[in-house]
Parts: structure tokens; sequence; C-alpha cells
């Protein structure tokens, strides 16, 4: 029987935030909770110490947030998304929370230093890159903001792996985070669901001769959740970020133990445990395997399940559902979340078709972050029917219902029905998710606006016509608390001492710094602490890797994952072609630059293993070449990830946003380079142009081709030779490459990429492109020369970067998509 616990004279005692209570705390926490004395307590054991006082606090008001959204029966917002890029959260809790200071204070006066714990925490790598730190951003935001956000995701045992450089090459480390345990989750052995696998439908009548289906014989693994809380910027809001993570059922587990085969029972109990091991490094291309296709499921019903229990305990009727809970699909990755809501409304609560699927498409949105074609999700028929066989029935029936739709509004065209099908038969047949979430969705965005704009004319061209009111544009963000508060303290204290700190809730408070860029006492606090912060990663670099770099040259940086399309190869050329300058000129006195470039490729990724292995041999031959006279260094910062990222951009002078126009939906990394003072020379790409139209065309490097003369380029017949053959510095760049002068012992080693550049059609355009940069970095130069000038554009820069908050992301979303009021930016 249940035991009804009396709440009435159940209290806590506020926890204080002044140094006296968090010195007593710290000391209860070392000792009741890590088990420690002060005289035999390691760092780690503080670490921990400290990361228990601090989320005592968190819990306080996470509960409080919690009570007032159940009191208020407020709208629910659920972000899926298979990644969140966390990052370390020590720093970020004490800043949110408010008391950073006073808990410095009370480790001094145990004689700890808090700078040397923060480095003990593990970097929470749940993602691959912009599509998960955005989700990270996004979860600072809501609760910053006050919306009622939920984080929903997997707890990956091992998250993004670790990047090793080992003679130049990348060797992938697995991530094992969970090693030393994680204080700022609860895990919560109680909520629990089971998710089912495999089996087949049985069909039957009931007694009102209706058909209902059953899945039988399916197989079962529990999911079991960890919440993390997840604090808002100094608003008492905190919200959850709820992770699942597999565990065998018990049912699996007996059917075995009763046969007695005790090694079988435990070996398949790996197996079902084994669906939460691992995030799977993205290449970019739909790789088809089942266990990623079981992880997408496993998350997805588990969070349903636990939605639509929550919901239906204080709701009688689903017809309420979406005006109380909205789902944003983070890319197709959770898109099976449609056939799956709708077979929990059809089969287990048994509502008609109809009803079911306005219910799911009022619930559901969905945001697009790519157009590769090669990046749209798509599962091969007989894997998704095997695994999910209730779930293709009902794709079925939602693909019969909208052709039939579609037909009946363009009779007679059968090539329309098959580009739009959600089923492509075209060969080995496969379920387009990217079809599936766009019809299951009421609205789908795009992540910039030349990106969503591509996306009307371009991969959702048949969608767009038919739904016309369907696709919107929602330009992504980032969140300024992290990205420039705790970045960049420095920074931050210039900007404070000017205007205030009302920016970290209103980043467009930072236009009252424009006219600062025309006061010369103002440039020089500026440009004095980029430097500071140049001299800082200079001393990182020097402590990690032994290269001395000169904080006085220019820091040109280009951190992001590897890839073609981004075209680390283009800024490869220019460094070549740089270094050829500076070669056959003793005499010039070029603008001496650090190079600095951060990623991963993907493991199954050859070329952009190739281009790694490239970037360090050329930076093996120029960092040695006495001819190069301090006027060029080359230097790849392994293992990027949010933490180094905080290194790197407070230092960075110039932002290389470099993708050839039309393949990068929208970068991140642009706008908190340019937050931090960085200029960027970028195409007119992504998020790139919007930062262009904010600062001005003035105030950015911009180069190259654009979307129209890309695919002018693309129909016209491209031809890379003609570049190769018609510019010869180009030509004597790529001859050293294929030839072998960076790689003496193996000349051929970069022939691979000669021939992408050439022979395979160089399909991103490098050589097109090769001319315009060469000499939009030469501007770059003369500008970098005029130090007054220069400093004008980054104060100018970093005023008008207000736009690329995740709070007007996230305001955006809630009104236009999700359907909450929310008070609008927090003034202060
Ligand atoms: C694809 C795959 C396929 C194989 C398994 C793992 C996996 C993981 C992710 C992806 C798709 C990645 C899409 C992505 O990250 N897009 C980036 O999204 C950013 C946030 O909107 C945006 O700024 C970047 O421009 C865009 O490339």
């Amino acid at each position: 029987m249940k035991k009804t616990t009396k709440t009435t004279s159940f209290s806590t005692e506020p926890l204080g935030l002044d140094a006296i209570a968090i010195k007593q705390s710290l000391a209860n926490r070392l000792t009741f909770s890590v088990g420690k004395d002060p005289r035999t307590a390691t760092d780690r054991d503080w670490f921990n110490a400290l990361s228990y006082t601090v989320r005592d606090r968190l819990i306080e008001r996470w509960m409080e947030t919690m009570r007032s959204y159940y009191q208020e029966d407020s709208k629910r917002v659920y972000y899926f998304s298979l990644e969140f890029l966390i990052g370390r959260v020590l720093i970020n809790s004490l800043n949110n929370v408010g008391f950073y200071d006073e808990c410095v204070k009370s480790l001094e006066e145990f004689g700890l230093d808090i700078e040397d714990l923060r480095e003990l925490e593990p970097d929470a790598a749940l993602g691959n890159g912009g599509l998960g730190r955005l989700a990270a951003c996004f979860l600072d935001s809501m609760a910053s903001i006050g919306i009622p956000g939920y984080g929903c995701g997997i707890r990956y045992e091992y998250g993004m792996f670790h990047q090793r450089i080992e003679d130049g090459r990348q060797v992938e480390h697995p991530d094992n985070w969970l090693r030393y345990g994680n204080s700022w989750e609860f895990p919560r052995p109680e909520v629990l669901f089971p998710v089912s696998f495999y089996g087949h439908v049985v069909d039957y009548k009931d007694s009102k001769g209706n058909t209902l289906h059953h899945w039988e014989d399916a197989e079962e693994v529990m999911a079991m959740a960890y919440d993390t809380p997840v604090p808002g910027y100094r608003n008492g809001t905190v919200n959850n970020m709820r992770l699942w993570s597999a565990k065998a059922s018990r049912d699996f587990n007996l059917k075995y133990f009763n046969e007695g085969n005790y090694i079988k029972a435990v070996e398949d109990k790996n197996d079902s445990e084994n669906l939460s091991k691992v995030l799977y490094p993205d290449d970019s291309t739909e790789m088809g395997r089942e266990l990623r296709l079981k992880q997408q499921y496993f998350f997805v019903s588990a969070s349903l399940q636990d939605i639509i229990f929550r919901f239906h305990k204080h709701h009688n009727s689903f017809d309420t559902l979406p005006d109380k809970v909205a789902i944003q699909l983070n890319d197709t990755h959770p898109s099976i979340a449609v056939p799956e809501l709708m077979r929990l409304l059809l089969d287990t609560y048994h509502l008609g078709w109809n009803k079911a699927w306005s219910i799911t498409q009022r619930t559901f949105s969905y945001t697009n972050h790519t157009l590769m074609p090669e990046a749209l999700e798509t599962w091969p028929l007989s894997m998704f029917g095997t695994i999910l066989p209730r779930h293709l029935q009902i794709i079925y029936e939602i693909n019969h219902r909208f052709l039939k739709d579609v037909m009946h509004q363009h009779p007679g065209d059968c090539d329309l029905l098959r580009r739009m099908s959600i089923i492509d038969e075209t060969g080995e047949k496969k379920v387009r998710m990217a079809h599936l979430a766009f019809v299951g969705s009421h609205k789908v965005n795009g992540v910039a606006r030349i990106h969503t704009e591509l996306m009307k004319t371009t991969i959702f061209v048949d969608f767009h016509r038919f739904f016309p009111d369907r696709i919107i544009n929602m330009t992504n963000g980032v969140t300024p608390r992290l990205w420039l508060q705790q970045a960049n303290p420095l920074l931050s204290k210039v900007i404070n001492s000017h205007i205030g700190d009302k920016w970290v809730t209103d980043l467009t408070q930072l236009k009252k710094l424009i006219p600062l860029a025309d006061n010369a006492k103002c440039r020089k606090q500026f440009r004095e602490v980029k430097h500071a912060n140049k001299v800082r990663l200079a001393s990182l670099i020097k402590q990690h890797m032994d290269i001395e770099v000169n904080p006085h040259s220019l820091f040109d940086v280009q951190i992001k994952r590897i890839h073609e399309y981004k075209r680390q190869l283009l800024n490869i050329l220019h460094i070549i072609t740089r270094y050829n300058r500076i070669r056959h000129n003793p005499d010039s006195d070029m603008v001496p630059r650090t190079i600095i470039f951060g990623g991963k490729a993907a493991p199954g990724y050859a070329l952009a293993k190739l281009i790694i292995k490239l970037i360090n041999d050329v930076a093996d031959i120029i960092n040695n070449d006495p001819a190069v006279r301090g006027l060029l260094k080359v230097v790849f910062i392994p293992n990027y990830d949010v933490s180094t990222a905080l290194d790197i951009i407070p230092a960075a002078d110039l932002s290389e946003q470099i993708s050839t126009a039309g393949t990068e939906a929208s970068g991140t990394s642009n706008m908190k380079l340019a937050l931090n003072g960085a200029l960027t020379i970028g195409t007119m790409d992504g998020a790139n142009v919007e930062i262009c139209e904010e600062v001005g065309k003035d105030n950015i490097f911009i180069f190259g081709l654009n979307t129209e003369e890309v695919a002018e380029r693309y129909n016209q017949g491209y031809q890379p030779w003609d570049y190769y053959h018609g510019n010869h510095e180009l030509k004597a760049v790529l001859d050293m490459i294929s030839n072998g002068f960076f790689s003496p012992e193996e000349p051929s080693r970069f022939r691979p990429i000669m021939d992408n550049l050439t022979t395979h059609g160089d399909h991103y355009l490098l050589l097109a492109d090769y001319d315009a940069y060469i000499s939009c970095q030469q501007n770059v130069d003369v500008l970098y020369r005029d130090t007054d000038e220069w400093s004008r554009k980054t104060i100018i820069n970093i005023a008008n970067m207000g736009k690329f908050s995740s709070d007007r992301t996230i305001q955006q979303y809630a009104s236009e998509i999700w359907g909450i009021k929310t008070a609008g930016p927090q003034k202060g």
C-alpha cells in the first residue's frame, strides 16, 4: 500500500550564498557526501564537494521552478535532441546562480584555487558540433527567459571521441567522461519505461468491429531517467534536462536465467545496455547503422511515454495536448516521434486517425540543419520494418493519406508523388525521415535566413509549394553567458565599465558600445584585452604543444568540424601561398600571422583525416623553416571541444568562415568569434550574411562566389584545371602539395587531395574562389597594420552582435512556433 507522506511540516533550510554558508557546506559535503577528511582530500574530492555545494543550491530553485510549472499548468517545451554538447558546468552554475565570487573566497580559506578545480571537471561532450552545441545554448536561454523547457536525449556513456594527434594524424580515443562519476546528475531508478523492438503486429477486432493493432513478441529494453538541472541566469529558474540510459529489462533476463543459461543472459543484458553506450560521430553521410536507429527510437519512445504519462495524469482528454506540450525535433534524428505519438494515441488510447493526426501535427515542429543531400537521413525499409514493424505500418498510412491530398491538388503528376513520398522507391526502398518530419509538423524551420530560403527552393521545393506557410526562419544564436561573460572576463569587464551589465540578458544593449569605436582611449582598452587573451592562449599553446607563438602576430582562427564543404583546404592554400611569398621575397615585411586550426574529423572520413595530416605536415615545414623569419606559424590545436573553444575564441583576431556559398546552414562559431572581437573573413553563406548585414559590409571581409554564382558554375560545367593553369601561384601551391614538398618521406601522400581539387571536379569550388580569397586576405593585412582602424571595426563588430543571442532565437521559437508568451528580453 502507498504510504502518504505528511508534507505540511516538511521544509528545508534555505542555503546561503554568502562565503560563510558556502564554507560550511563545503566542509559538510566533503565529510558527509565525499567521505573524506580535509587532510587526505585530493583536488578531485574538493571538486566533488564543491559541485555538491553548488548543486544543493540548484536543487532548491529547481524544485521551486517545477512546483510553479505544475501549479500554473504551464505549456511545456520538450527539445528532442540526440545531442547536447554541454561542456563543463561548474563555472556556468556558479555564474548563473550568482555566487562565483563568494565561492572563490570560501575556497581560498581552505587554500584552494577554483581554477585548479575547474580543470578537473570532464567536458560533457554529448554532441558532435554545431547542432549539439545549439541545443545546449537553447537550454541555457530557455531557463534564463523562464520558459518551461526540457531537454530530452540520451545519457551516452561515451561522448564525442577524444582526438589525439600522433605523427600529425588524428587518432580517436574513447571519451570515458563518467569515469569519476557525475555529480551534476540525479539517477531516477524509479522513472523507468519499457521500449520495444522487433516482433510483429497482430490485427484483431474489438467488440464494435474496429480493427486494433497489437505489437507482439517484441524485445524490451528499459529506459531509465537521469536528470540534470539547468540553471537560468539569476532568475531563480532551474529547468531540467532528462537523459535516458538503457537497462536490460527483468523479463529479458529472467528468460535466460530460468533456462539456466547464465552467461547468455549476461551477454544479452550487455547487448541491450549497449543502446546508450556511445554517441555516433557525425560523418554527414547516412550510415544506415541499426544501432543508431534504435538509439533514436529508444529515447523518443521513453520521452513520449514520460510526457504522455504526465499529461494524462492531469488531463482527461488528449484534445488539449498541443496546448500544453510543444515538441521541437532537433533535425530528423528524433523524427520517429511522429509515428510513435500516432501509435500511442491510436493503439494505446484508441483515438481515431484524424484526431490523432491533428494532435500530432500541432504538437511537433522540426528544425532542419543541413541541405547536403548526403546528410539527409533515410533508413532502408527492410531494416526499419524489422526493428519497428508497427511504425512502418503507420508511416505507410501517413504517406497514403498525404499523397492522396497531393494527388487531389496536382492530378496526374506522378513524378511529384514520387518526389514527395515519404518512401523513396528508387533502388533499395527507404524511409525519408525529412519528409516524415515535415509532414508531421506544423512548422519547419531553417537556422539562418539564406538557409531557410534555400530550403524553399531546393530540398523542400515541392513541400513549400504544397504547404506555403510551414517553412519559417529561426536564425541561430549563442548564449552570451557562456560565450562572452564566462569566456572573456576581461572583455566583459571593459564592456561593463562603459555600458553596465544588462547585455548579459539583453545582448542588443551592446549597441551602446558604438560611440566607443571613435574614442582612441577606448580602442586601446579593447586592444589591451585582446592582447592579454592572446598572451594567455600563446602560453597554453607553449605549455601543451611546445610551440612558441608571437602574441603580436595576427591570430587567424578556423575552428569547426573538418569537412570538405567548410574548406579548411582553402585556408591551407592561402597559408602555402603566403609561405611562398615570404620565401621568394626575403625583404618583404608581411604582417606576421599565427594560423590556428581546431576540429575533429569523423573517424570514417578519410579525406578529412588527410586534411588534418596536411595541416600538420605544412605546419612542420613552415614552423621549422628559418626563411620564414617569424612571419608565419601554423598550429593545429588537438581535441577541439567546448573547453578549448573557450580558450581560443577570446584570443582570435580573424574568424575564418569560408564555406562554399550555400553549404553551411548557419554556423555558430562565426557568432562567437565576432562577439569576442574577431573580424570575419567569409563567404555569403549561412549566418555570415546576417552578420554582414548587422555589422555593415565595411566591417567584414566578404569574398567569393555567392549561391547563384555557385549554381551557375555547376550548371556551366566547372573546369578546375582552367584555374590551375590560369594562376601560377595557385599552380605552384598545388604542385607542392601533390609532389611531396610537405611529405618528402612519402611524396604521394597528398595526391588524393590534389585529385579531389582537380581531376575529381573540386566539388566545393576552392579553385574558383582562390583568387578572391587571397586578395581578401591581403586586405586583411592592410587593415591590421592600421591598428586604430582595426580596433574601430572590432568594436563595431562586438556592438552589432546583439541579434545573435540565443535568447532572441528562443523568443522567436516561443512566439512563432511554440505558442508561448514570454516577458520579452530580461532587462537586467
Ligand atoms: C548527421 C549525422 C549522421 C550520422 C550519425 C551522426 C550524425 C550527427 C549529426 C548529423 C547532422 C549534422 C547537422 C549539423 O550539425 N548541422 C549544423 O547545425 C548547426 C546548428 O544549426 C549549424 O550552425 C551548422 O551550419 C550546421 O552544419
